[in-house]
């Protein structure tokens, strides 16, 4: 609990078990749930995240946003956070951030990535990517968002039933933030954390997930 409130944490994973372990024991005890998702998984991730005390749910069809849908349907917390099984974002910015969502009355919290201070953590390929799709997002929507393609998120579980979900794909993680924009019943905030290299292999491809994230915003732009 924090302030009354109760936590979930949700992590999609595929194979990550070198970052699971870290982003478990880093994870601060005010958390009620931690969920992770395990997304057809070949390695330890499933032993690891149960080992270090998390709720593991298997996923064998495999997407990012498959994993979140299915992650967000057992979670039980007023206030979910989001963030990667990789150890790149930083499970010890928990407070701060509800701390801040609380604080702006938001209910949609974005932790950007930027300025990234590791310059290790992103490649200038991936920092060039991101300017792309989040200046895209906010030309679309009309709204600045400095990190379209964030992974760490922090709102009130009770605004998932207004959301139309509709991508099992990489491209979830814009999805999730146009619904939350769009709704003029829904606060939405951004505010910056300390992003640093992965653990682990990435699954992101740049150029595949790029362009397909590119046009799944104008897609849904223009769908409605
Ligand atoms: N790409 C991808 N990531 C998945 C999938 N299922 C779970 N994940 C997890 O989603 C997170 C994001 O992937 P990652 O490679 O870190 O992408 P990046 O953070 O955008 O560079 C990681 O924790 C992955 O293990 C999947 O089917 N595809
Ligand atoms: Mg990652």
């Amino acid at each position: 609990m924090y302030k009354d409130q109760k936590i979930t944490v949700v992590i999609p994973c595929l194979n990550e078990e070198q970052g699971i372990e870290q982003v478990l024991r880093r994870m601060p005890t005010f958390v009620d749930q931690v969920i992770v998702v395990d997304n057809g998984s070949t390695d330890r991730t499933s032993e690891v995240a149960r080992e270090f005390g998390a709720e593991v749910i298997r996923e064998d069809v495999r997407g990012y946003g498959r994993s979140y849908k299915r992650g967000f349907a057992s979670a039980t917390g007023d206030i979910i956070v989001t963030l990667d099984g990789d150890h790149s974002y930083p499970p010890d910015a928990l407070s701060y951030l509800i701390e801040a969502l609380l604080h702006l009355d938001a209910d949609f919290l974005n932790a950007s990535r930027f300025p990234v201070r590791d310059r290790r953590a992103m490649s200038f390929k991936h920092k060039f990517g991101n300017w792309v799709l989040s200046f895209a997002m906010s030309l679309l929507y009309f709204r600045w968002v400095r990190d379209s393609q964030s992974g760490m998120w922090v709102f009130r579980r009770a605004i998932l039933e207004g959301m139309t979900l509709e991508s099992d794909s990489m491209a979830f993680s814009e999805e999730i933030k146009i619904e939350a924009l769009k709704n003029p019943r829904v606060h939405f905030e951004e505010i910056p954390v300390q992003y640093s290299s992965r653990l682990g292999e990435i699954k992101l491809n740049p150029w595949r997930d790029g362009f397909f994230n590119l046009w799944f915003l104008v897609r849904k732009r223009f769908s409605k």
